[in-house]
């Protein structure tokens, strides 16, 4: 029989410089499997003498114990030692701040909706919604704009279709966000404070006009509101939505339908090296129209004129964004490129706040 001191110097070097678990593997069969070394020798036990035998089979015994102890330390100590390579290769620093990745930007039509919801919001005015398929009735009659008034054809409405022979007056989509002021006082009565922000539709296309676009219009009814309420209201609008301490307002006379006496806004602005400054300079930049509401809107919309009165007033949300966010294609607010929405779009978390700041 083999010396079993220099079988066992032979197994335990070889799983010493084993590299992986496939090596070790080789070595447990050549001496462990059916056929290898040890098993073989385990096998010619049976044909030695009694003694013999119990002496040689303990001894094998033994060896066979050590190198499989030796083949699981082995195996235990390269695992250990992959475990450590991966961590030493895998580590990461989880304290580390997480870098922002944004999905999505808010339009700026929709940032500039906020915020002018957000400034009203904080004088009181509570927002209000309607149908943008509006009534005859609630987009012209209730705004005292007659049939055969001008406005009906300049608005350039959509108008929608009506079953053959159908008399009454089609639906139309919304030319402005009047009706919903309508609906409000309809359904609360005065007073009331409201802005009613949303899309409404005239027939127009070229640079500056889109046949949608945005408007908020707002609108305060109570026993004795006047043009100087409007002024305060509007002024303190603008410093809070320019984001500048002075602001000045000229009122213009002018006229609507639906107010009376009626006034556009102009706002002091400097164009000087094509940027707009807010609030210095010798430009004025015509921003919105109001006027005090007219006896005969109020009574359509069941508010007695004798006994309520108030002011309104209508602002293109769209020019509002260019003029602030420095945007000059309008047509650009329309097109869903990914490139101009990463470039002029708003992080979805910075909601505009009065006191927290409008935009960042
Ligand atoms: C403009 C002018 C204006 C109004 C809108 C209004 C609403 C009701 C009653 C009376 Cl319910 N008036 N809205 C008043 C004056 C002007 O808009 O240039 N908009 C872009």
């Amino acid at each position: 029989m083999a010396d079993l001191n220099t079988l066992k110097g032979k197994y335990l070097a070889g799983i010493a410089a084993a590299a992986d678990e496939g090596a070790l593997e080789e070595i447990r069969l050549a001496a462990l499997g059916k056929k290898g070394e040890i098993s073989l020798m385990m096998r010619e036990l049976g044909g030695m003498a009694p003694e013999a035998r119990q002496a040689a089979g303990a001894q094998l015994n033994v060896l066979k114990d050590e190198i499989d102890a030796a083949l699981r330390a082995r195996k235990a100590g390269l695992a250990d030692a992959a475990l450590d390579a991966r961590l030493a290769a895998e580590w990461l620093d989880v304290t580390l701040p997480a870098r922002p990745r944004r999905v999505g930007t808010i339009h700026p039509v929709s940032q500039v909706m906020d915020e002018v919801t957000a400034i009203f919001a904080d004088m009181g005015f509570a927002v209000a919604e309607g149908p943008q398929v509006e009534s005859d009735f609630f987009n012209f009659d209730a705004l005292n704009i007659a049939p055969e008034h001008p406005a009906r054809q300049e608005h350039d409405t959509f108008f929608m279709a009506r079953a053959e022979g159908d008399p009454r007056p089609p639906h139309v989509l919304r030319t402005h966000t009047s009706p919903v002021q309508i609906r409000a006082m309809q359904a609360q009565g005065a007073p009331i404070r409201v802005i009613a922000p949303g899309r409404v539709y005239r027939m127009d296309m070229d640079q500056t006009h889109a046949p949608m676009f945005h408007q908020v219009e707002g609108l305060a009814i109570g026993r004795d509101i006047s043009m100087a309420n409007l002024k305060w209201t509007l002024e303190e609008f603008c410093r809070a939505f320019f984001e500048v301490a002075n602001v000045e307002l000229r009122f213009r006379a002018s006229h609507f339908p639906f107010t009376e006496p009626s006034a556009e806004v102009d706002i002091r602005c400097s164009w000087a090296g094509g940027q707009l400054k807010i609030g210095e300079g010798n430009d004025w930049l015509e921003i919105l129209g109001s006027g005090m509401v007219h006896p005969k809107v109020l009574a359509a919309a069941g508010v007695d004129p004798a006994e309520w009165q108030g002011f309104a007033f209508g602002m293109g949300i769209d020019r509002l964004a260019m003029l602030k966010y420095g945007i000059p294609d309008l047509r650009a607010f329309f097109e869903s490129d990914l490139r101009w929405l990463r470039h002029y779009g708003f992080a979805a978390g910075d909601v505009p706040t009065v006191h927290g700041g409008l935009s960042r």
